[in-house]
């Protein structure tokens, strides 16, 4: 018996796409759709055209019915919503070819009033960036270049914290999905093999005590195939760590980023402390107990790292013995000549 539900526009798009992914294996009518939502054939029709405007390649015979032949390589929000949920709250996923910035696009985004757990993902950004006007290369489709509008009701001094937790969902997703040993290089990368396949940009707009939003910006370098000049010798990507001919499912990262991301989100909320994450942070960091440079304003300083603090700072220790708590900031950690 087919199941009768009248449901519309986008709604009706995505149910049609999870229809069809159930079912690559044979045809489905145009009828059969049209009964199963209750809307006309023409409607169908329409949806199906728009799935293809994303990338998706359906084959459509007369008679038989719509088969997906192939999903589209590009990310779309069709589909992370279907894959992606929450039982505590709805995502709103948007996905474009191109942008300047996923960050720039959220912050237009919210200040139109967009809600919180708001996602754009960009295939590209042709101004991607990272701390103090630094750029992030983000060449199209190689990797997942998104931000994320967080709302949180907590003092600003604690927005800090958000970095780390998202430099541990992060770490966690990698290691599930990709058996790499990635590891954070505080305060907001992430690395594999000594070289950076992930930074992280948190940007706030608050009041004295209140937090209008939270743009968290992460890039991740998945399927590049070779690491632009300027980055050769510090980044690499997770398809060239893993030496893999398959490509990796942005997907899937994605999916194990945001379980892992809201359960130590949640965490943070409910007694304000990063806890959990900061347990994560120093599990995998890459440079507890080894001794790096910390750059300051052109000034460096060899330091050794002795743990990360339960408010998310770097203790070090310098060479005369004082010891020194760093808060995220602004500075950059070298390892000798190479990059960590
Ligand atoms: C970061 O800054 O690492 C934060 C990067 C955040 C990027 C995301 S992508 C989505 C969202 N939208 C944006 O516009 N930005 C965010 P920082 O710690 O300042 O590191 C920047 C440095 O990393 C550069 O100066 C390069 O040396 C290096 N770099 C640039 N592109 C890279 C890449 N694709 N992979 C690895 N390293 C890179």
């Amino acid at each position: 018996m087919i199941e009768l539900r009248k449901v519309e526009g986008v709604t009706m798009r995505k149910e049609i796409l999870k229809t069809l992914m159930e079912n690559t294996d044979k045809y489905i009518s145009g009828e059969t759709l049209s009964q199963r939502f209750g809307v006309s054939r023409t409607a169908v029709w329409k949806a199906i055209n728009q799935l293809k405007e994303q990338g998706y390649e359906i084959e459509s015979i007369s008679r038989k019915g719509y088969k997906l032949l192939e999903k589209a390589s590009a990310l779309s929000a069709d589909e992370l919503s279907i894959f992606i949920k929450s039982d505590n709250h709805a995502y709103f996923f948007r996905c474009e070819k191109t942008v300047d910035s996923t960050s720039n696009l959220l912050k237009q985004l919210a200040n139109d009033g967009a809600p919180e757990w708001t996602v754009v993902l960009s295939e590209e950004q042709s101004d991607g960036r990272g701390r103090l006007g630094r750029q992030w290369i983000s060449n199209v489709g190689e990797g997942i270049y998104m931000s994320l509008l967080l709302k949180p009701d907590i003092q600003p001094f604690h927005a800090a914290k958000i970095t780390q937790i998202a430099a541990s969902a992060v770490t966690l997703a990698i290691r599930e999905v990709t058996g790499l040993p990635a590891l954070i290089k505080w305060p907001n990368d992430i690395v594999v093999e000594g070289k950076k396949v992930c930074g992280i940009l948190t940007e706030m707009s608050a009041e004295l005590n209140q937090i209008n939003h939270v743009i968290l910006g992460i890039g991740i370098n998945v399927n590049g195939e070779s690491i632009d000049d300027e980055i050769k010798d510090k980044a690499t990507s997770l398809k060239i760590a893993l030496s893999s001919a398959e490509k990796i499912d942005r997907k899937l990262v994605l999916k194990s980023f945001y379980s892992h991301f809201e359960a130590l989100y949640g965490a943070f909320l409910d007694d304000k402390t990063a806890t959990k994450s900061i347990a994560i942070c120093r599990e995998y960091s890459a440079i507890i107990g080894k001794t790096v440079q910390i750059i300051r304003r052109q000034e460096s300083q060899d330091v050794t790292v002795l743990d990360i603090t339960d408010e998310g700072e770097l203790l070090v220790r310098h060479v005369d013995g004082r010891e020194e708590v760093i808060i995220s900031g602004e500075v950059s950690i070298r390892r000798g000549e190479q990059y960590i």
